[in-house]
């Protein structure tokens, strides 16, 4: 565990603290009292320019960095936006694990994503499924850029020794979420749609797909802790799923925040919109054998996050 001197004299890049993801890891380091950490908005710093990152990482010389930056969306924008998905990750992790590397970063946390495991994989998702069959061809590019990110990681501790380890997330929500209702995941797009629907009094809310498909919700500031549990006390070359364990069907989520929100108007399923994979319950059996398991309940963890949005949409 981290000395309370360690915490204040380690030097830590978030890279994306802008982000859902970065936003929480940021957060919850401050809570657990480290105090040095660097962060760069994009405007500071192009993550996808190499030169800019081999200088930053050349002049601030960080100790950890947590790889949090990436380009994310739900469904429908993983499959339209199929190029910029694909690019600008394998540009950010590339120019983040190489400059790491070759400036004697200590430690590396790269983040990637439960649609790394095979579209028809055995569930629950261990690890070893990965590469053992075909994608969701959805947000194939996206997955393929985080495949690349877990291999990097990977090859740069082969070759090298570099302590860089890799954590796969389930699908996540929180503080800071997207709730644009094209390129966001589904928990906050129906949270949005859910409420606008009450509010205006509408007999109906447009979701998209058959509600068949089945899904597992990570809320962030759950997905922060097991970041900062595996940064301090994991150095091993396996990636390491996180999530709750636990699934539900679109169907169920959109009853459960109709629930919440008090919404007593109809489900109108659309059908022309695509469900993506079935199914994709994270096996967690690794993450708990190393001392962290999810505590925040999915009911509670979208009450909160409900407290802290309905405001700002009508
Ligand atoms: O969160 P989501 O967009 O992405 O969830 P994935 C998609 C599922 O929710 C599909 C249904 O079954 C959709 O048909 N759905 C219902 C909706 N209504 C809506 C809606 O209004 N908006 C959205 N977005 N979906 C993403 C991947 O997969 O998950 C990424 O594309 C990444 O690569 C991320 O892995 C975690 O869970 O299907």
């Amino acid at each position: 565990m981290s000395t309370p001197e360690a915490k204040s004299t380690t030097k830590i890049f978030v890279a994306g603290h802008r982000g859902m993801v970065g936003s929480a890891i940021v957060r919850h380091l401050l809570s657990k009292g480290y105090t040095n950490i660097i962060t760069r908005t994009r405007a500071e710093l192009d993550l996808t320019d190499q030169r800019a990152v081999q200088t930053f990482f050349e002049s601030e010389k960080p100790q950890q960095v947590y790889l949090a930056a990436a380009k994310v969306g739900g469904i429908h924008a993983n499959n339209v936006y199929r190029a910029e998905f694909l690019y600008e990750n394998l540009m950010m992790e590339a120019n983040i694990i190489h400059a790491a590397w070759a400036h004697g970063v200590n430690k590396l946390l790269f983040l990637g994503s439960s649609c790394i495991y095979p579209k028809l994989a055995p569930q629950p998702l261990a690890e070893d499924a990965l590469l053992t069959g075909p994608l969701e061809p959805t947000n194939e590019p996206y997955a393929i850029a985080k495949i690349a990110g877990i291999k990097l990681c990977e090859a740069y501790r082969h070759q090298y020794g570099a302590n860089f380890i890799s954590a796969m997330p389930t699908n996540l929500y929180g503080p800071g979420d997207n709730y644009d209702l094209e390129t966001s995941h589904v928990l906050p797009a129906l949270l949005r749609k859910i409420h606008t629907a009450k509010v205006h009094g509408h007999p109906s809310v447009p979701i998209w797909g058959t509600g068949a498909p089945k899904r597992e919700f990570l809320h962030v500031d759950d997905l922060a802790e097991a970041c900062v549990h595996l940064m301090v006390t994991y150095n091993g070359g396996e990636w390491v799923n996180v999530g709750t364990g636990e699934d539900l069907s679109i169907k169920s989520l959109a009853e459960l925040i109709c629930d919440i929100v008090g919404y007593t108007g109809e489900l109108n399923w659309d059908t022309s919109k695509p469900d993506g994979t079935p199914r994709k319950l994270m096996n967690v059996d690794r993450i708990n054998a190393l001392g962290w398991k999810a505590r925040i309940a999915l009911r509670e963890g979208i009450e909160r996050v409900y407290s802290e949005i309905k405001e700002t949409f009508a």
